[in-house]
């Protein structure tokens, strides 16, 4: 005996996924979390990515030029950044050689609090970032503002370690991470693009993962 004189006749997608069954069909691993970009696979561990060079770099020695095209340039040292708005967020990693990484613990400045004390001029449009180990990557001046984008001093409760970029970095969790200047020491603000360190190398210029914008060639 069976129920099944009672059944509607099945649907094509029934029928379609009966079919995907009997074939052992599973979706690609890629896209069974929703969380994860193209491409990309899920790691645990944090893994140190750079030019190899990690400058050392004592919070009190710390500096921070915000120049270019601003009405209030200025340079931040330690007092000044924990003088701001502090923000606390958590975000995902995702790093253009495939691995992710969730739920990170930021706290630090929020760059939209930061575009409030320097004022962009009305022509300002890009942002190119600077670091001590001589790295740099550029940014249209939304991407920079994106919410979740901030200045990072600490990860998980703990001083930022060296090696990602401590004492400040950027974190600019909605690219991949190579937007991400760790070690960062100036700001320029410009009317024109200018490509950083990996995009003369072959990498996109915007770098959106959900998009898949891995390299130049990519649209
Ligand atoms: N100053 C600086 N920032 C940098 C880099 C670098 O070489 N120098 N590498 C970028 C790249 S390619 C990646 S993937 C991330 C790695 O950050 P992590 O080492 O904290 O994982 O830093 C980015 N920011
Ligand atoms: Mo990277």
């Amino acid at each position: 005996m069976s129920d099944d004189d009672s059944l509607p006749p099945p649907s094509k997608l029934t029928l379609t996924k009966e079919r995907w069954a009997q074939d052992g069909r599973r979706p690609a691993k890629q896209s069974d979390d929703a969380r994860l970009p193209p491409g990309q696979h899920r790691t645990s561990d944090w893994p140190v990515l750079d030019l190899g060079e990690h400058p050392d770099i004592a919070p009190g020695a710390w500096q921070l030029q915000l120049f270019g095209a601003i009405a209030r340039p200025a340079i931040w040292r330690w007092t000044d950044l924990m003088a701001q708005p502090q923000t606390d967020a958590v975000s995902d990693i995702h790093c253009v050689t495939s691995w992710s990484r969730y739920d990170n613990q930021w706290q630090g400045v929020s760059t939209i609090d930061l575009l409030e004390a320097v004022f962009p001029l009305p022509a300002t449009r890009f942002v190119l970032l600077h670091s001590s180990d001589g790295y740099t990557t550029n940014l249209t001046l939304d991407d920079f503002a994106t919410e979740g984008a901030m200045l990072v001093h600490a990860w998980s409760g703990q001083p930022l370690a060296r090696e990602h970029g401590g004492p400040v970095r950027l974190v600019v969790p909605h690219l991949y991470f190579w937007k991400s200047a760790k070690w960062i020491n100036r700001i320029e603000f410009r009317t024109q693009d200018t490509p950083g360190f990996w995009e003369v190398r072959g990498y996109h210029n915007r770098g959106d993962p959900w998009r898949e914008q891995r390299y130049s060639s990519d649209k």
